[in-house]
């Protein structure tokens, strides 16, 4: 097959590489993508026409489908997702290795006519604003058009992306569902593989995906590339690829506050990226829910931008109540995938506004009702939605050198122990609170056995050793000296010993929020325990909330028995990294037992 004649790029290496995968995979037909509208609907339209689609009712949710997957095929595999660094160490202790020749050969051999049947697209695509000097470029081979229309929405596709990639480089990204088709066969509507790889070669900057057509799996720019690759990447340049939100806070006199914030799945991250402040005067404006890549700018301060173009979000939960500004973000132009379809053509998820319908159709593709017994989406349904249409998308959200971060917060869920917020010490403090960053699973009981320590919410994505991720925080800090962001560590989730909540979160978590700007200014004081800094009585802004007296200071209380029946924890945590455990780490460790006494 000769791919050359209609390329829209003569670099003889990329031509060269599209024409090895096409060569291995023997798909029918090669399309090299360049992202227009006309694509894109082109694209939907044959999904839809394949029936693997449908549009969703054009006056409730123009431009919009719905796509249902399989029940083998619904999310992230970690067990199947491996770093292939040359050496086994390089992965560290919470990845899985794999040799890269012997993962190379296990991959070809599976992948030997994988694409025939289907087409192959060749995607350019950028993560960051084009240009930018933090802005990385890929080029994702993917047999799945689902793949490319939403590559379309989550990043920048575009033809300019080849000549961007002469000065820059590109990651190679090679995906396939694994599902070809023999003559005449016809194909089934979520093609998928009951093997899976999702690979990652560091020293190559590539990707190999095989076998599932599903989010972070398949749409290989997003955890594949801008955290797997990208932290290895970071590492070795001396920047930081994290999985953080990006929020911007203006006061009421107009000055701005960004803020980067890290959290395990199921702590309300997109709801925090889309606040609305509840504290008067003070605004809340996104410019990224997942991931943050950052350097040090010319003035010493590091600076954010959001490689990603959408969001790849949860849509169960996602309600006016918990975050009208996401909901809001899915009016038109979206996908989603193993919601609910109403019977007028709209979607339904579980705790959506309103009254539960009477009938739906399920993500299995089946007739609904409330006494159905099971859930009508997938709790793991998704939406993929352009970042643009969010309502509180910030004006510099695509500003190419990014915004400078004054505040980093770290968190987890935790019904005891951890107080509604601490500030650290210093940097190295503030990279100690990352590292050993502790969750509870949503319906856990008060059992410290039950947590899971995801340092930096990095636990599935990190592209190397943990260890070793750590130091580079440490690094960085070193680095940033005195232009370091002030580092924080919030718990939203404690409870009462009874079980009721204590903090009303959401729109009020903007007062925590407040209180940072007001230390980062010097504004308001704070007092020394153990753990950290919290805020004195009456510090965080409560007017208009019914919050008591004794419950603020449930909130805020550090019970240093408590604390310290965790240090046991802490350490076996630290001490599974071995010798890559950093000194600097186990450092903070040992300081915080002493100030435990
Ligand atoms: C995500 C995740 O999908 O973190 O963003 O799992
Ligand atoms: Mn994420």
């Amino acid at each position: 097959m000769s791919i050359g004649e209609n390329a829209p790029t003569k670099n003889a290496e990329i031509l060269q590489w599209v024409e090895e995968v096409a060569a291995l995979t023997t798909p029918d037909k090669v399309e090299w993508s360049d992202g227009s509208k006309e694509e894109w609907s082109r694209l939907a339209q044959l999904c839809v026409d394949g029936g693997s689609a449908q549009w969703l009712n054009s006056e409730k949710r123009p431009n919009s489908l719905l796509f249902r997957s399989v029940p083998a095929d619904v999310a992230r595999v970690e067990g199947r997702t491996y770093i292939c660094s040359e050496k086994e160490a390089d992965a560290g202790p919470t990845n899985n290795w794999c040799d890269p020749v012997e993962m190379k050969k296990t991959l070809t051999d599976i992948s030997k006519g994988c694409m025939k049947g289907r087409t192959m697209y060749v995607i350019p695509f950028a993560m960051g604003p084009m240009g930018g000097p933090v802005t990385q470029y890929g080029i994702e081979i993917s047999d799945s058009p689902y793949v490319v229309i939403n590559m379309q929405i989550m990043a920048r596709v575009s033809l300019d992306v080849y000549t961007e990639i002469e000065k820059k480089g590109y990651v190679k990204c090679v995906h396939t569902v694994g599902y070809p088709l023999a003559d005449g066969q016809e194909d089934v509507s979520w093609p998928c593989n009951e093997e899976k790889y999702i690979t990652h070669f560091p020293s190559e900057n590539m990707i190999w995906s095989f076998g599932s057509g599903y989010g972070g799996n398949a749409l290989l720019g997003k955890k594949c590339f801008a955290l797997r690759i990208a932290s290895t990447m970071a590492k070795k340049e001396g920047w930081m690829a994290e999985h953080m939100l990006i929020l911007r806070l203006t006061n009421p006199e107009g000055k701005n506050y960004h803020v980067a914030a890290a959290f395990p799945s199921a702590c309300g991250k997109t709801n925090l990226a889309m606040l609305q402040s509840t504290v008067e005067g003070w605004k809340v404006e996104c410019i990224g829910d997942d991931i943050a890549w950052m350097k040090q700018g010319p003035d010493g301060r590091l600076y954010a931008i959001n490689p990603e173009a959408g969001f790849f979000g949860v849509a169960p939960g996602t309600s006016m109540a918990s975050n009208p500004m996401a909901l809001k973000s899915l009016d038109e132009n979206c996908i989603f995938t193993n919601v609910a379809l109403t019977d007028d053509g709209d979607v339904w998820w579980e705790d959506m506004d309103g009254p539960v319908p009477s009938h739906l159709i399920d993500w299995k593709g089946n007739d609904w009702t409330p006494e159905s017994g099971e859930k009508a989406a997938h709790p793991n349904a998704r939406f993929t939605a352009p970042a643009a249409q969010c309502p509180v998308i910030c004006p510099d959200w695509e500003k190419t050198e990014g915004v400078p971060i004054d505040v980093f917060i770290f968190g987890g869920r935790r019904t005891s122990i951890v107080p509604l917020v601490h500030e650290a010490f210093d940097f190295a403090h503030g990279a100690y609170l990352g590292a050993t960053a502790a969750s509870e699973p949503t319906a856990a009981a008060l059992d410290v056995k039950a947590i899971r320590r995801d340092p930096y919410a990095m636990l599935p994505f990190c592209g190397y050793d943990m260890g070793d991720y750590m130091q580079h925080w440490l690094d960085m800090g070193e680095k940033l000296g005195d232009k370091a962001p002030k580092c924080f560590y919030v718990n939203w989730f404690r409870k009462t010993a009874e079980g009721k909540w204590l903090w009303p979160g959401f729109g009020d978590n903007s007062r925590v929020l407040k209180w940072m700007c007001e230390r980062v200014e010097g504004t308001v004081g704070a007092q020394e325990t153990a753990i950290g800094m919290i805020p004195n009585e009456g510090d965080i802004d409560l007017t208009g909330l019914d919050v008591s007296a004794e419950d603020m200071a449930e909130l805020l209380k550090v019970d240093t028995a408590e604390w310290k029946s965790e240090l046991d924890s802490v350490k076996g945590h630290l001490e599974r990294f071995g010798d890559t455990c950093p000194k600097g780490m186990m450092d903070q460790y040992e300081a915080l037992k002493a100030r435990l006494g």
